[in-house]
């Protein structure tokens, strides 16, 4: 089998990628381990900043977003039991904060894809990728029968994740590995009952975390900070009300709506980067050179981001027949992904109670997030890396 790109991930860096080439005229082939209802019915993100929305409705896959989604002017920051609003739609020049869950996206792409006749394999396994280092790379695999098939390409995009095998093709030698544990895990659930506020909150309370999102009119979306070793199973529904209800109450009488809780989890968060993002012919994209806590709520969007510079690369080189600007891929992306890292260590070291801290950083938080909140220098900074800086291609 051959193609120009072979995609390893149908997330959002793969189905994204494709469908970005596929617009330009070049032909992927996407390799997925798992099975579409699987992927469809695994919830992540919420949050798009505006590029990505912009970049959703360019290449025709926007129409339900922008029915269904929920666009938000601002959000508000939760401290001393008192809200504070960051109006980021002035702040930015009529920019919205898009809440729409990751795998509705991801929906929307795998539509757009099979109605474009794209080739998509899913449950494949043992993917292991070949000569990265020469003209001609391949991807080996079985496909969901277990019948061993043979990938050739020009490119390999490795957006498999953080777990995926791609990264590891880089010699160790040549790649360089920054990385950061948070003491820090998200308990979330999905619980079926009406908003109990119009836009998102961001909450730092003494006892930890919580955010407080939303997915539908009767679908809600909330954190809590926990231990990331905690099990799930140490969670009732009515400890985790308990103790949203003592971390979101403020002095004027927020009511929390509860709801029967239908899905529930823990992760655990992580700074990392993997420097070069390429190597050879392998180039990786998303989750699978970079991770950020989702205190940001940068993740997705990022992966977004990398893909649009990684497709405009694959553009110039078949049009010219040169490869600089995809030589300079991984120098152009890692500008941006270091200021998201940035911006997502600091919200979550701002949000978070940290155990190990002294009353001395607990100060230095509540200054930040009153500083945060009375300057309007810093308020439209903040606004500004949470929509998402824009978008740089050189
Ligand atoms: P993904 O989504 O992990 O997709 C990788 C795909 O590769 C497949 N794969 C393989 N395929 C073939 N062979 C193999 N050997 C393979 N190994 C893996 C996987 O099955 C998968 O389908 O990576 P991608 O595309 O880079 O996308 C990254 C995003 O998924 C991630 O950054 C976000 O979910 C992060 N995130 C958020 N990002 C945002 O921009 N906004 C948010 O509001 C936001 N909230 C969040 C989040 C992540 C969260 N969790 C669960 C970590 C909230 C949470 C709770
Ligand atoms: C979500 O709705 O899942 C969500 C919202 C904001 C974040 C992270 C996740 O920062």
């Amino acid at each position: 089998m051959r193609t120009q790109v072979g995609i390893i991930g149908a997330g959002p860096a793969g189905l994204l990628l494709s469908q970005l080439l596929h617009a330009q005229g070049i032909e992927s082939v996407i390799l997925e381990n798992r099975s579409r209802e699987d992927i469809e019915g695994t919830i992540r993100a919420g949050v798009l900043e505006q590029g990505t929305v912009d970049l959703m409705n360019q290449l025709g896959v926007g129409t339900r977003m922008m029915k269904e989604g929920h666009f938000h002017e601002g959000f508000e920051l939760r401290f001393n039991k008192k809200g504070h609003r960051i109006n980021v739609h002035e702040l930015t020049e009529g920019k919205y904060v898009t809440v729409y869950a990751q795998h509705e996206v991801l929906k929307d792409l795998l539509d757009a894809r099979t109605q474009a006749e794209g080739r998509i394999f899913f449950q494949v396994s043992d993917v292991k990728l070949q000569g990265i280092g020469t003209y001609q790379p391949k991807i080996l695999f079985r496909d969901n029968q277990g019948e061993p098939h043979e990938l050739n390409c020009d490119f390999i995009a490795g957006c498999d994740g953080f777990h995926g095998p791609s990264r590891p093709n880089i010699p160790q030698a040549e790649r360089n590995e920054y990385q950061k544990v948070y003491p820090f895990g998200w308990l979330g659930i999905l619980v079926e009952a009406p908003a109990s506020a119009p836009e998102l909150i961001y909450a730092n309370h003494e006892r930890g975390f919580a955010l407080l999102s939303t997915r539908s009119p009767d679908v809600q979306r909330l954190y809590l900070q926990v231990d990331p070793k905690d099990a799930i199973a140490n969670w009732s529904d009515d400890r985790i009300w308990s103790e949203l209800h003592t971390r979101l109450e403020t002095t004027d009488g927020f009511q929390l709506i509860e709801g029967p809780i239908f899905q529930k989890g823990v992760v655990s968060m992580r700074s990392f980067v993997c420097d070069p993002m390429q190597y050879g012919r392998l180039f990786l994209a998303g989750d699978a050179a970079h991770i950020v806590p989702p205190t940001g709520a940068k993740g997705l969007n990022l992966a977004a981001a990398d893909v649009q510079v990684l497709a405009r690369g694959m553009e110039t080189y078949y049009r010219t027949g040169k490869s600089d600007y995809l030589d300079r891929y991984s120098e152009i992306c890692l500008r941006r992904v270091w200021k998201a890292e940035r911006f997502s260590w600091f919200m979550t070291t701002m949000l978070h109670r940290n155990h190990e801290h002294s009353s001395f950083e607990h100060r230095i938080q509540m200054a930040e997030l009153d500083y945060l909140t009375s300057s309007r220098a810093a308020s439209l900074s903040l606004a500004e890396n949470y929509i998402g800086l824009p978008m740089a291609f050189e």
